[in-house]
């Protein structure tokens, strides 16, 4: 009976909940502005020293593609930064002495400003990247571009070559068949099918524009070259463009980035940039055949 009488006190006097609270720890706020830092330093480290550099880019695009990150990692890491030690202070400055919390209705003027502001920035980087990004997708491929096929499938990669022709032969699903060499489903009637070169990995000229349609067989894959910053989803029922020039010779892997079945992991290729006679040389034994 004590007890209730005693709790009850404490509850109606407001003087005595006030200097109760004011007994209160002022560390779990400098703990938590500490943590706070410590995450801001140890992320801007972790970006500054470069500790997982990105290959170096083997094409133009690729080289604007970084450059766009990079803006965009600066401007958000400001950002970051900024948030992150204001809300350090604002812990601390504004913690819980005991004393009454003051009701703010806020602020029209400041809630414009900040929010225009970000409109701004992200307009902004969108409109900016709108060239590295489109270049690839929705402008023509340089004149004299070089048609490539790459036809996706679990889990495997196909990029046809249209041969001396220089027209790809027919493709009709019903004709596709792997164990007898006709993976594509090129149609055996169509002459201008007959030259049709495929092959296993992609292997381009250097410095030469290259177109490449993208297909899928089945289900949804991706065509994604690092040193490209290339990356695009195949979709079946679509042929989808891009185009690019690699301008160092090398090898480059070719991985699928969507989920596409259990073989998903396995699912990868090689791009090799080789120089022009080597292509050519490449061209030519495969048009003579095995
Ligand atoms: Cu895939």
């Amino acid at each position: 009976m004590l007890f209730t009488t005693n709790l009850t006190d404490r509850i109606r006097s407001p003087q005595l909940r006030i200097s109760e609270r004011a007994r209160g720890s002022g560390s779990p706020s400098l703990l938590l502005a500490i943590l706070l830092i410590l995450v801001v330093g140890t992320t801007i480290f972790v970006f500054a020293a470069r500790l997982y550099p990105a290959p170096a880019p083997i094409s133009r695009d690729a080289v604007l593609v970084d450059r766009q990150y990079n803006l965009t990692l600066y401007i958000a890491g400001v950002a970051f930064l900024l948030a992150q030690l204001g809300l350090a202070y604002t812990v601390v400055r504004f913690r819980d002495r005991g004393q009454k919390a003051r009701f703010l209705r806020g602020n029209a003027g400041l809630e414009i400003l900040w929010t225009s502001l970000t409109l701004f920035v992200f307009v902004g980087l969108g409109v900016l990247g709108r060239k590295a990004w489109a270049d690839v997708r929705f402008t023509a491929p340089a004149a004299g571009a070089i048609q490539i096929e790459g036809t996706t499938s679990q889990f495997v990669y196909a990029f046809r070559y249209p041969g001396k022709d220089g027209k790809f032969g027919r493709i009709d699903p019903s004709f596709v068949s792997a164990p007898t060499g006709n993976p594509l489903g090129i149609d055996p009637k169509d002459p201008t099918g007959g030259d049709d070169i495929v092959a296993s990995e992609l292997i381009v000229p250097v410095n030469r524009p290259i177109e490449l349609l993208l297909r899928s067989q089945d289900v949804v894959h991706n065509f994604f070259v690092r040193e490209l910053r290339l990356q695009q989803d195949a979709m079946p029922g679509m042929i989808i463009p891009v185009h690019f020039t690699a301008d160092h010779i090398g090898q480059y892997e070719i991985v699928c980035t969507q989920l596409c079945g259990l073989g998903h992991s396995n699912m990868h290729s090689l791009l090799r940039v080789v120089s022009q006679s080597e292509f050519e040389m490449f061209l030519n034994r495969q048009a003579i055949g095995p």
